[in-house]
């Protein structure tokens, strides 16, 4: 069950961009399932939480301060080996280096705003669903 869900956001730079149509239609067009979806808009305190595993990188000052910057879209995904699949979709983490025809590729602008979040593995996207989500609202 743990490994088909993964855990996401779209990030404030595609939202502020109104990507955030397109990019769900990437989404579910690869065969995700919304099992949970909201807007919300982070405090400083609950992204530093959210993000707290990076708390010693020197990203992470810049990196809490974008996420909390402006409304997020986070959701919870189902499809078979999500965590790996939507890391697939995403790209890599450098818009960069994004491998063509990924989100990150189309829709980030540099490594920071880099448009969405995806789990890195079956436990954080539980723990990341968790934070988010009660269980009462993943369906
Ligand atoms: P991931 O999102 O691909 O899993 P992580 O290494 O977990 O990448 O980093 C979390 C987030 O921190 C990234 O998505 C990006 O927004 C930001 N980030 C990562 N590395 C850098 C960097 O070198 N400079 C600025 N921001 C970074
Ligand atoms: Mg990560």
């Amino acid at each position: 069950m743990s490994s088909d869900i993964t855990f996401s956001i779209i990030k404030p730079d595609a939202m502020g961009r109104e990507d955030e149509g397109k990019i769900l239609t990437r989404i579910t067009e690869a065969g995700f399932r919304i099992a949970a979806l909201k807007m919300i808009h982070l405090t400083l305190q609950q992204a530093r939480e959210f993000y707290a595993v990076h708390h010693d990188k020197p990203f992470y000052p810049g990196l809490v301060e974008f996420m909390s910057s402006g409304p997020v879209i986070a959701m919870v995904l189902r499809h078979e080996n999500a965590v790996e699949e939507f890391r697939n979709l995403i790209g890599n983490t450098d818009p960069e280096k994004a491998e063509k025809g990924t989100i990150r590729a189309d829709f980030a602008t540099t490594i920071q705003r880099n448009a969405v979040h995806g789990s890195d593995s079956p436990e954080n996207a539980l723990r990341e669903a968790a934070f988010f989500f009660s269980s009462l609202e993943i369906f």
